[in-house]
């Protein structure tokens, strides 16, 4: 499947240099810089080889190597975890609770920013409130039907207004490509908190590190 995705070589190379920039100044210089004998900061990037390509300023990423295929009216999302209610939510179910839009710039820490996104979404702070979180969870967890990638976010940072789960990006429904039917947005924070096919949310007592963050990127993403 990665082989039928565009290669993107020219991107790649600019994207890692600014991208080791960015992410140094982030954690502070020297206090990390490989992991596994790679360049932390090349990883994310050196998916533009690997699974990713060019699409509206934009750089596609996915670490499995496809985009997945989500037929809406099979779709679920799940949300279980230590809550009163654990809900299955259907595509037309989501759909009923748009009710939010943001626009913000979209960067991910390898240093590309796409300006004035506009998405349009269910408001995360109102699926908490509706199910009942427990008084032990502190950090809820993101997964992708991709079947890999994960994120998390604290509950105080979960509950933030401008945090919605996605369905249209630029006046339209999101394309696969972009995550669909449903990501996560996190507007504050770089990308890679955004899970992209999100399937499943969990409330736990403790808040996990992602599939990134397992990987040196840290796991309070705010951009400074
Ligand atoms: N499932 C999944 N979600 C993901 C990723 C991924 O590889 N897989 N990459 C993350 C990163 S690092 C960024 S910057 C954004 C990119 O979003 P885009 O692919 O819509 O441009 O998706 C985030 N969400
Ligand atoms: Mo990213």
């Amino acid at each position: 499947m990665a082989s039928q995705l565009p290669q993107n070589t020219g991107a790649q190379h600019s994207g890692r240099r600014v991208g080791r920039r960015v992410f140094l100044s982030v954690l502070g210089v020297g206090v990390v810089t490989t992991l596994f004998g790679h360049d932390i900061a090349q990883t994310i990037s050196g998916l533009a080889n690997s699974g990713g390509f060019s699409l509206g300023g934009f750089e596609i990423y996915t670490v499995t190597g496809s985009i997945p295929d989500i037929k809406p009216a099979t779709y679920r999302l799940r949300i279980d975890g230590h809550i009163e209610h654990p809900l299955e939510l259907t595509y037309e179910d989501l759909r009923s609770l748009v009710h939010h839009e943001v626009t913000f710039t979209f960067t991910c820490v390898t240093g590309w920013t796409v300006p004035n996104t506009h998405w349009r979404g269910v408001r995360l702070a109102d699926l908490v409130t509706q199910v009942r979180p427990h008084a032990d969870v502190q950090g809820l967890e993101f997964y992708s039907a991709d079947g890999v990638y994960t994120d998390s976010l604290s509950l105080a940072e979960a509950k933030r207004a401008d945090v919605l789960l996605a369905m249209d990006l630029g006046g339209k429904p999101i394309s696969a490509d972009h995550g669909a039917p449903v990501r996560l947005l996190v507007p504050s924070m770089y990308g890679y908190k955004s899970v992209k096919w999100l399937d499943k949310i969990s409330f736990v007592s403790q808040q996990v590190p992602g599939y990134w963050e397992q990987r040196g990127y840290p796991v309070n993403a705010t951009i400074s």
